[in-house]
């Protein structure tokens, strides 16, 4: 063989055992990322997986989206069984419904070597760095004690210190509005304002306005209502609203569902405030891509704030985006 020709043969073999190694690199690879959000329909996580769903074609990553029947873990934790039994998920975007019983289930998608990020509510005490449970990613979501501290303390503002509030929520154990719950009694202690009582719903609208009209009818010096969260406000909202108590009693909402703006431009409600879940399943999908390509500078709580809407800025169209779509 001539020199020319084993130089010519050597580079052969090269670049054959080069370039499926080059191209294995840069082939693109689309990631599977499974989507579980707390409950549908409900036009918090709709607006949520809208979020999701746009980052996934701006990402070109691949989304399996399951949605829990109820907001509960006995419906949620098979959901999230069923998705790390596939064997072919990527990673795992997760808003747990309640902040104990959620850790098993999410410690077994660890353990089967899927990372995790929750969105809206977190684990444990939500300290992922220093706190009971570290082991998910990062927590994106609101502040929700400051949240439940704002709309309390704009009962304050319109009441008056010595005015009696009730609170409509869901059920203890979820991380958002149980600190939803604290932050408005941490606003009643510090204004003055006195909580006669709180109600757990469910996530039931119905529940939400049998209790409240019960409530109202047996404490007519009630003066203000602060509904927790979408259902819980709305079915207070209609509580007031069917007592023809529009005004005399004050209602703070949670959430940005179209029927609580309905009730914002009418009068019943007089603040509503609206999160961003949109963003949170935007940031949610961008984050878990940054981790799957190796991006090691990561965060473990991202905040993604609040729009307060009152009937005086509800038609300014950076407020205005930020109402929740129905599906
Ligand atoms: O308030 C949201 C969410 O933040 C909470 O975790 C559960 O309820 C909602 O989905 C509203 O319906």
């Amino acid at each position: 063989m001539s020199k020319r020709l084993i130089l010519f043969t050597l580079f052969a073999v090269l670049a054959l055992a080069v370039v499926p190694f080059a191209a294995a690199q840069d082939a693109p690879q689309t990631y599977k990322f499974a989507f579980v959000p707390g409950v549908n329909p409900d036009p918090f996580y709709v607006t949520m997986a809208a979020g999701v769903t746009q980052a996934a074609i701006d990402l070109g990553v691949e989304i399996i989206q399951q949605d829990p029947a109820a907001f509960d873990p006995t419906v949620q934790t098979p959901i999230i069984e069923a998705l790390v039994a596939r064997g072919d998920i990527d990673f795992l975007i997760t808003a747990p419904t309640d902040k104990e019983q959620m850790i098993p289930v999410l410690e077994g998608v660890r353990d089967a070597g899927i990372p995790l990020l929750t969105v809206d509510t977190f684990i444990g005490d939500g300290d992922y760095e220093n706190g009971e449970v570290t082991f998910p990613l990062t927590y994106i979501g609101s502040d929700n004690f400051q949240g439940g501290y704002i709309a309390c303390s704009t009962l304050a503002e319109k009441l008056g210190a010595g005015a009696k509030i009730y609170i409509q929520n869901v059920r203890p154990g979820i991380s958002t509005t149980d600190q939803r719950e604290e932050g408005c009694k941490a606003a009643a202690a510090d204004l003055g304002l006195e909580v006669v009582g709180v109600d757990y719903n469910e996530d039931d609208v119905n529940t939400a306005q049998q209790q409240t009209a019960a409530v109202l009818e047996a404490n007519p010096d009630i003066k203000g209502v602060f509904g927790a969260n979408t259902f819980s406000a709305q079915g207070a909202g209609a509580a007031v609203q069917n007592a023809g108590l529009g005004g005399a009693v004050e209602v703070v909402a949670f959430d940005a569902s179209e029927f609580a703006i309905e009730l914002l431009r009418e009068g019943t409600v007089t603040e509503v405030i609206a999160q961003k879940p949109a963003d949170m399943g935007y940031m949610g999908v961008i984050t878990a891509m940054a981790y799957t390509r190796g991006v090691t500078s990561m965060p473990k709580r991202i905040p993604t704030g609040y729009a307060v809407m009152r009937q005086d800025n509800i038609d300014d169209p950076d407020i205005a985006r930020f109402i929740y779509k129905e599906q």
